[in-house]
C-alpha cells in the first residue's frame, strides 16, 4: 500500500506557509488546498473592475466605429488601391469556390460511401485522365494569376508617372521625419554630421540655398488630393516599414537604401501611418498622421508650417 502521509504533511506545510505570507497583508485572504482565495476588501474595486472590463470591450468597437464601421477591407484612397483590391477579390473568388466545392464533395462522399452492412468497399488504382485534368486546371489558373499579378505589380510599383510633388520620408526610432523640398522642388543637402535629434533630425544643411524653402515635419504627412506624389523612403537606424492600409502599400525602409513609391490620393481624410516592422521597444508608438486635403489646403498648410519653422 502506498503511504501518502509525507505528501499530506507537505501540503499542509505549504498551506500554512502560504497563509502566513498572505494573511498579514490581506486579512480576508484564505488558502484552500493549494489555491488562494483573494477577497476584495475595497468597495470601489468592483465598479472599477466593471468599468475596466467595459472599456476593454468597447475599445475595439470604437476603433471599428472610427473606421466607418467597416467589416471588410479598409477604405481605398489611391488610384492603385482598387486595382490591388480587384486582384484580391479574383483570388478570393477562385480559392473560395474551390474551398466550397471541395468541402461539399467531401460531405457528399462521406454520406454516399459510408459504411453499410453487407456492402464491401470498392478499390481503385487511380484514373490518368482525372489526374491530368485536376493538375492542369490549377496550373492554368496559377499561370493566369501570376500574369495578372505581374500587370498589377508593374502598374503599382513600376515606373511612376511624372510627379507633381516629391517627399522624402526618413524613418527612425520611433518617428517619421517628413522632408518637403519647397517651392524650388529640390531637396536641400543633408549631412549625417549635422543631425541634432531635437532641432535637425535629418541633418539638413540650412546653408545650402536649395534648403532655404525646405520643410521638415515630424509624424505629419500632408498630401494634396489627385496629385501624383513620389515618396523617397529612407531609414536612419534600423529597418522600419512604412504602412498605410488605405494605400494598400507597405514598403520597408532600409538604412543605406532609398526606396521609391508613388501614390495619387483620391479621397480626402485623416489616416494613420504605421510602422510595420518591429524596430525596437518604442515600435508600438511609431505612429504618423496622414492628412489628404485639397491642393489649396495643402499649400496653406505648407506655407503656415514654413512660417512656424522659421520662428
Ligand atoms: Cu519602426
Amino acid at each position: 500500500m502506498r503511504n501518502t502521509a509525507p505528501r499530506r504533511s507537505q501540503s499542509r506545510w505549504a498551506t500554512e506557509k502560504a497563509n502566513q505570507s498572505i494573511s498579514p497583508l490581506r486579512p480576508n485572504n484564505r488558502v484552500i488546498g493549494h489555491s488562494v482565495v483573494i477577497r476584495h476588501t475595497s468597495r470601489t474595486s468592483r465598479p472599477m473592475g466593471w468599468l475596466a472590463a467595459l472599456g476593454a470591450l468597447f475599445a475595439p468597437a470604437s476603433a471599428w466605429a472610427q473606421d466607418g464601421m467597416r467589416v471588410w477591407l479598409p477604405q481605398a484612397v489611391t488610384t492603385t488601391a482598387p486595382v490591388i483590391d480587384r486582384l484580391f477579390y479574383v483570388v478570393l473568388a477562385i480559392t473560395g469556390a474551390v474551398f466550397i466545392g471541395v468541402q461539399l464533395t467531401l460531405v457528399y462522399f462521406l454520406i454516399r460511401y459510408r459504411r453499410r452492412p453487407g456492402v464491401r468497399a470498392g478499390y481503385t488504382h487511380g484514373n490518368n485522365l482525372v489526374e491530368v485534368v485536376w493538375t492542369a486546371i490549377p496550373a492554368i489558373i496559377l499561370v493566369w494569376l501570376s500574369l495578372r499579378s505581374q500587370q498589377v505589380w508593374s502598374q503599382v510599383r513600376g515606373t511612376p508617372p511624372p510627379p507633381d510633388l516629391e517627399v522624402a520620408i526618413t524613418a527612425q526610432q520611433f518617428a517619421w521625419n517628413i522632408h518637403y523640398p519647397g517651392a524650388d522642388r529640390r531637396f536641400g543637402r543633408t549631412d549625417a554630421s549635422l543631425i541634432d535629434e531635437a532641432s535637425n533630425p535629418i541633418g539638413l544643411d540650412r546653408t545650402d540655398p536649395t534648403a532655404q524653402d525646405d520643410l521638415v515635419s515630424v509624424n505629419q504627412l500632408h498630401l494634396p488630393l489627385n496629385q501624383t506624389v513620389l515618396i523617397h523612403l529612407k531609414a536612419k537606424d534600423v529597418i522600419h516599414s512604412f504602412f498605410v492600409p488605405q494605400f494598400r502599400l507597405k514598403q520597408d525602409a532600409v538604412p543605406g537604401i532609398t526606396s521609391r513609391m508613388w501614390v495619387q490620393p483620391t479621397t480626402a481624410g485623416n489616416f494613420d501611418i504605421a510602422c510595420a516592422e518591429l524596430c525596437g521597444l518604442g515600435h508600438y508608438r511609431m505612429r504618423g498622421f496622414l492628412t489628404i486635403e485639397s491642393p489649396e489646403e495643402f499649400q496653406n498648410w505648407l506655407t503656415q508650417s514654413l512660417a512656424e519653422q522659421a520662428l
